[in-house]
């Protein structure tokens, strides 16, 4: 029976991982964070299956610690203040966890269990201000946000460790994946959940930043398994995971309310455009400026071809199939919460 350890085991990722190495029969090890109220997030489903430990990427004892008592021979990073408007807020913090956090993990496996393989959870965020169409494992990195800073060192650390320790650590740059586990602050989670709002009666309008960013986004089931792949392989290295499509945040809009039976009509133009729903004539989408970002991603798009050569990797949820299964989630979630 192989072990793992997972950081960052409560988040989206965290969940989906811990239970697909489940099923792969593998004895789950997570990092938990101390808090007022105990809160498994989303594992609370499976907590009796994994072994917790208290610990934080911001302590490094903590770290060595978790090394010791599990013994991992798997490592997934995924811990992380991973909200990039709120490393504008947080620059620090961000800095702190999602860049030295990532030397922390590696210095406690490097002490510990030199010989445990180590996933790192890059991000497009990287690119930023993309320098080619679309990017790949080669394209520079641009970050635009004090969050893509501190991730290009996590993964320019990680590549130093392997070269430097010939430790197995690997990063992949995961394009933006989503679920109906993601957080409500991220858009699409926010436009599905305000979308079934707006369905039954709780909310009259949804206020969105710029719409006409353009993200390439998969699901996060199809993910993890990439993340898996890559500790699988001879050799270690880094790849893209990705869909190789782009659509901007209006059309997710458009499609999420496509699913609750509503049909956008866009007017207007800048902070004055307006989605107004075709049945009712009523306006349930404004542009509110507060969202809008000091420095903005525009564009985002990945070519996973060589994650699909070597590692065989397919995603399996396309776009429209993970608009309809996160709007129909939260439509189905808001329809029993006014039940009870
Ligand atoms: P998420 O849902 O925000 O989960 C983040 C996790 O990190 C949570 O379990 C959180 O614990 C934990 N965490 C935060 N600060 C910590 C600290 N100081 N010490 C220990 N744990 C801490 O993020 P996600 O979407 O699953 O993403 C997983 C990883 O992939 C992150 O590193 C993210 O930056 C990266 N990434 C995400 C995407 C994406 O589109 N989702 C794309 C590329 C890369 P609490 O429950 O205690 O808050
Ligand atoms: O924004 C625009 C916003 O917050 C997407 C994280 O998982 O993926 C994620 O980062 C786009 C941006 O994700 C609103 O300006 C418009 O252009 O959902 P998001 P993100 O910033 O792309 C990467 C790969 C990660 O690594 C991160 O950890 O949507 N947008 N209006 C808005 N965004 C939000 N949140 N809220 C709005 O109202």
């Amino acid at each position: 029976m192989k072990t793992a350890l997972i950081t960052g085991i409560t988040g989206q990722d965290g969940s989906y991982l811990a239970e697909l190495l489940l099923e792969k029969g593998y004895n789950v090890y997570g990092i938990m964070r101390r808090k007022s109220v105990v809160d498994y997030g989303n594992v609370e489903h499976i907590k009796e299956k994994i072994n917790f430990i208290y610990a934080d990427m911001t302590d490094p004892i903590s770290l060595i610690n978790a090394m010791k008592i599990s013994q991992a021979d798997e490592v997934y990073n995924l811990a992380a203040q991973s909200f990039v408007a709120t490393s504008w807020e947080q620059p620090l913090a961000t800095a702190d966890i999602d860049g030295i956090g990532v030397t922390n993990i590696l210095e406690a496996i490097r002490i510990v269990k030199p010989t445990a393989r180590f996933y790192q959870a890059s991000t497009s965020e990287m690119f930023g201000l993309v320098q080619e169409m679309p990017q790949t494992e080669n394209t520079p990195f641009y970050p635009r946000s004090p969050y893509g800073v501190a991730k290009v060192y996590g993964h320019w650390i990680t590549k130093n460790y392997r070269e430097s320790y010939n430790m197995y650590a690997c990063s992949g740059i995961l394009f933006n994946h989503e679920s109906e586990r993601r957080g409500k602050e991220f858009v699409t989670r926010k436009i599905t959940n305000a979308v079934a709002r707006i369905k039954f009666g709780l909310q009259d309008c949804l206020e969105l930043g710029n719409m006409d960013s353009k993200r390439d986004w998969g699901h996060s089931q199809d993910y993890v398994q990439a993340m898996w792949l890559m500790l699988q392989q001879e050799n270690p290295d880094d790849y893209v995971i990705a869909t190789n499509e782009t659509r901007t945040v209006r059309e997710f809009v458009e499609k999420a309310f496509y699913y609750a039976d509503i049909e956008i009509e866009w007017s207007g133009t800048g902070i004055d455009e307006v989605g107004i729903d075709k049945g009712t004539g009523k306006t349930v989408v404004k542009v509110n400026p507060k969202f809008f970002r000091p420095a903005e991603v525009e564009v985002l798009l990945g070519n996973p071809q060589k994650a699909e050569t070597v590692l065989g990797w397919r995603r399996q949820i396309d776009f429209n199939n993970l608009v309809k299964r996160m709007a129909e989630n939260d439509l189905g979630l808001i329809k029993n919460s006014l039940n009870k």
